[in-house]
């Protein structure tokens, strides 16, 4: 009966870390996978987390279903998280809130939503952008398209280029967006140039879908969310789909959030019961552990305190590994100038090596990096920065 199942590639990002568990080498690095390490390399339970979880232990008395969108507490603190308390308020009646298994489940049900009930002819996507958004978008059977956004022979981001793309998407159209920390090139846009997204998107009347997977991560809670605050401002029709993978390093927890503007607050019911018809036949409703973490910790002004000082730590370490990695690639007499990385944001960066280079670094080095030269800034630690820079200097 599986005669016909042909081999399926595999997730290009997730394949290497298969590959580097497999390694028997010992000093092997991994700067491949988007998962947060803190400098003695491992991936933390935050403390807030822990706090959170004695609390629910405590507390909880069931477990039967979650609503198919989940609590209400968690869309209304996740909407404040999102959006800022003011744009929150000025929202209500025109934006919907789902609980979704993770930014993945949030993007996934916003594909869905948008291939049965909208006039969106393509998906456009940024050039290059995270693997996944083509299969999430593509699995409903939505066109692809891409802007442009990353000059590859700069290493950064190409203004004018992809101002003139989003100038040219047909109305009713979705565009894919990265909020903030941008996935793979760590080439971000600040507030002013996203005034101007928004203004596009008003003026040619396409839909901004913001990916927003990594709040916390760049500048700042609030610097961060600058891109779904300007689009929900400006009155923009819109979706932002909301993760707590990272920064509350919740990964295996699958928590997030699909947030829905509409325009028009008649459309609201009807955009809803269309949600709930996508969660239903996906997976129902949603796991409820992550939320109740979520909800936890946001609802009580201790541990949202304490998750803010967690949280700037992880970021912190992530700003200073780049300088330092910066620093050392130069004391180690690498001609290539490798400053961009100290202005790129998040624990991403293109580093324009090739596939040539990367497959080198793997095969020679046990260091892995994606193929498309990606690395993870915080894989890189005071024990291993030494190795990373000899193994790119001897590939260069
Ligand atoms: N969007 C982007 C750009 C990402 O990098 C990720 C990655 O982890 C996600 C969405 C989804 O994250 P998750 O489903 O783990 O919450
Ligand atoms: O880009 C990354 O590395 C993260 C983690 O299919 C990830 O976003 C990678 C691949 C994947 C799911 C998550």
């Amino acid at each position: 009966y599986f005669d016909t199942v042909s081999l399926a590639p595999a997730d290009p990002i997730l394949s290497l870390t298969e590959a580097f568990k497999a390694d028997k080498n010992p000093e092997k690095i991994n700067l491949s996978v988007g998962v947060f390490v803190d400098q003695s390399g491992v991936t933390p339970i935050l403390e807030t987390v822990k706090e959170a979880e004695r609390r629910i232990l405590e507390a909880s008395t069931s477990k039967s279903y979650l609503p198919m969108t989940g609590t209400p507490a968690y869309a209304s603190l996740t909407q404040k998280l999102c959006f800022g308390e003011e744009i929150a308020e000025s929202l209500q009646g025109k934006v919907t809130s789902l609980q979704t298994p993770g930014g993945t489940g949030a993007l996934r049900v916003a594909a869905d939503f948008i291939a049965k009930n909208t006039s969106a002819q393509t998906i456009w996507l940024s050039n290059p952008t995270w693997a996944n958004h083509k299969g999430i978008f593509g699995a409903p059977g939505l066109k692809l398209g891409t802007y442009d956004y990353f000059d590859s022979a700069n290493l950064s981001l190409d203004y004018d280029a992809f101002l003139k793309s989003l100038e040219s998407i047909p109305a009713g159209d979705v565009v894919v967006l990265h909020g903030c920390c941008h996935n793979p090139t760590g080439v971000d846009l600040t507030p002013e140039q996203w005034e101007d997204v928004a203004k596009i998107a008003a003026a040619k009347k396409w839909i901004p879908l913001v990916d927003f997977a990594y709040q916390g991560f760049g500048d700042g809670i609030v610097e961060d969310a600058a891109a779904a605050r300007i689009v929900a401002k400006a009155g923009l029709p819109a979706f932002v789909c909301q993760s707590f993978s990272k920064n509350l390093g919740l990964y295996q927890d699958r928590v997030g959030a699909l947030h829905v503007i509409t325009d028009d607050a008649s459309n609201l019911a009807n955009v809803v019961s269309q949600l709930k018809i996508s969660v239903r036949v996906n997976y129902s409703n949603p796991p409820a552990h992550g939320g109740a973490i979520v909800t936890t910790i946001l609802s009580d002004e201790k541990l949202t305190e304490q998750w803010h000082a967690e949280l700037k730590a992880m970021r912190d370490r992530i700003a200073s590994v780049r300088t330092q990695f910066v620093d050392a690639l130069k004391a180690a007499g690498v001609e290539k100038d490798f400053t961009f990385l100290t202005q790129q944001k998040g624990m991403f960066s293109f580093t324009g090596l090739g596939k040539e280079q990367a497959t080198a670094l793997r095969e020679e080095h046990s260091v892995y990096i994606v193929d498309s030269g990606r690395i993870n800034v915080a894989g890189i630690t005071d024990s291993n920065i030494d190795r990373v820079v000899a193994a790119i200097k001897a590939v260069l």
